[in-house]
């Protein structure tokens, strides 16, 4: 490539796949310009790479100049760029500049390393990993930027507090978002302007400035490396115990998927309530599903939400699993994952297998009249996720 895609009007560019396809600047030049003040000008960028971009200026992979439109990169991975003033990947300009599913890797510039916005940008679903500048090593906020379920990790800012994550001088809004692990300058720098927390946010350093009670700062995420986990851009997933598992907004989805495209929410610590993960990815956990037997030897299940008393539950052993290895004090049972009150080793259904019964208080369970089933989810000693359920009829509800 030896001069710039210069993109003036209203436009849709469709790849195949970040892997698939990737434009290349050869360390030379700028890869996209969008230069438009076509009013609503729709500028439209998936589904490929944006590599070894060069600007002497601003912009190593992008330059956007959307005046009154907006421009969106769906996607797409933009890595190795370099510039030589601001934005080693993306400097916007003016106008709008959305990313979706985005991984900006190992850009760098002078300040903002992966971005800087001078415009209106809005962030969901992306990662920003291995970025480098004096200040601001992932991002340079002037104007205004919202992130929502972003992850920030691993890049640095030469000058000492001048935020490796996040540099900040004008309005930028934190949800769901991890900032952290940042190699030298601080995960975050509110220099000027409002670093505002939607709640919901992790980092590793406590710089952020996080305040809503919902965030974590000062918090290790537990992430592991940039890696291909599955989807068309790479990320960092969460590993286990990772405090940002099911720790997301309660509003949230949307986003409907993570950045890899697994669906939002989901149960990612087992305790059998789905909830959204903080940052670009969501915990997918296999659950196994068991027999379980609700008031066990009996039928129909009837259950008076009102009672004062118990219900038993048997967790039934099978040839594939042992109920007996069973963690009892992480099974939950009905709506509100009631815990139990009583637990005995038993043979609850006839076979020579050794089952578990369990008794909750009704009261506590949050079965409602009109229930038709319930649930009970738990893992076992040796951290397998499972959930069973049976069939109920409510009493006593006239
Ligand atoms: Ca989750
Ligand atoms: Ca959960
Ligand atoms: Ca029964
Ligand atoms: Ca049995």
């Amino acid at each position: 490539m030896i001069n710039p895609a210069f993109l003036s009007g209203a436009l849709a560019i469709s790849g195949p796949g970040p892997s698939l396809l990737a434009v290349d600047g050869g360390g030379a030049v700028q890869v996209f310009m969008v230069n438009t003040a076509v009013f609503g000008a729709m500028v439209d960028i998936s589904g490929l790479t944006i590599q070894n971009g060069f600007s002497a200026g601003q912009g190593g992979a992008v330059f956007n100049s959307n005046t009154s439109g907006t421009t969106t990169f769906t996607d797409v991975a933009m890595r190795n760029n370099s510039a030589g003033g601001f934005g080693g990947a993306i400097f916007n300009s003016s106008g709008t500049l959305v990313l979706k599913g985005v991984t900006v890797e190992g850009n760098s510039a002078i300040f903002g390393g992966g971005i800087i916005n001078v415009g209106t940008m809005s962030l969901t679903n992306v990662t920003l990993s291995d970025n480098a500048a004096r200040g601001g090593g992932a991002i340079y906020n002037i104007a205004a930027m919202t992130l929502i379920n972003a992850t920030l990790s691993g890049n640095s800012a030469s000058m000492a507090g001048f935020g490796g994550g996040i540099l900040n001088g004008g309005t930028l809004r934190l949800k769901n978002t991890i900032v952290a692990n940042s190699l030298s300058g601080s995960d975050c720098a509110p220099v000027a302007g409002a670093l505002l927390s939607d709640g919901y946010n992790l980092d590793s350093d406590g710089s952020c400035a996080l305040g809503a009670a919902s965030d974590l700062p000062n918090t290790n995420p537990l992430l592991g490396p940039l890696a291909d986990n599955g989807g068309p851009t790479m990320t960092h997933a969460l590993m286990d115990g990772s405090p940002a598992i099911d720790a997301g907004s309660p509003d949230c989805p949307p986003p409907a998927t993570d950045q890899r495209g697994v669906a939002r929410p989901q149960d990612g610590n087992g305790d059998g309530a789905s909830a959204c993960d903080i940052g670009a990815y969501e915990v997918t956990v296999q659950s196994v599903t068991v027999p379980i037997d609700i008031k066990p030897g009996s039928f129909p299940n009837s259950v008076n939400p009102r009672s004062r008393g118990v219900v038993p539950v048997a967790i039934l052993t099978t040839p594939d699993f042992d109920a007996t290895m069973v963690d009892s004090v992480t099974v939950g049972f009905g709506p509100s994952r009631a815990a139990p009150v009583h637990v005995a080793i038993e043979y609850a259904d006839g076979d020579d297998l050794p089952d578990m019964v369990l008794h909750f208080r009704t009261e506590q369970t949050g079965i409602q009249c009109g229930d038709t089933s319930a649930a009970l989810a738990g893992k076992t000693f040796d951290g397998t996720a499972f959930e069973g359920s049976d069939s109920i009829n409510t009493a006593g509800c006239k």
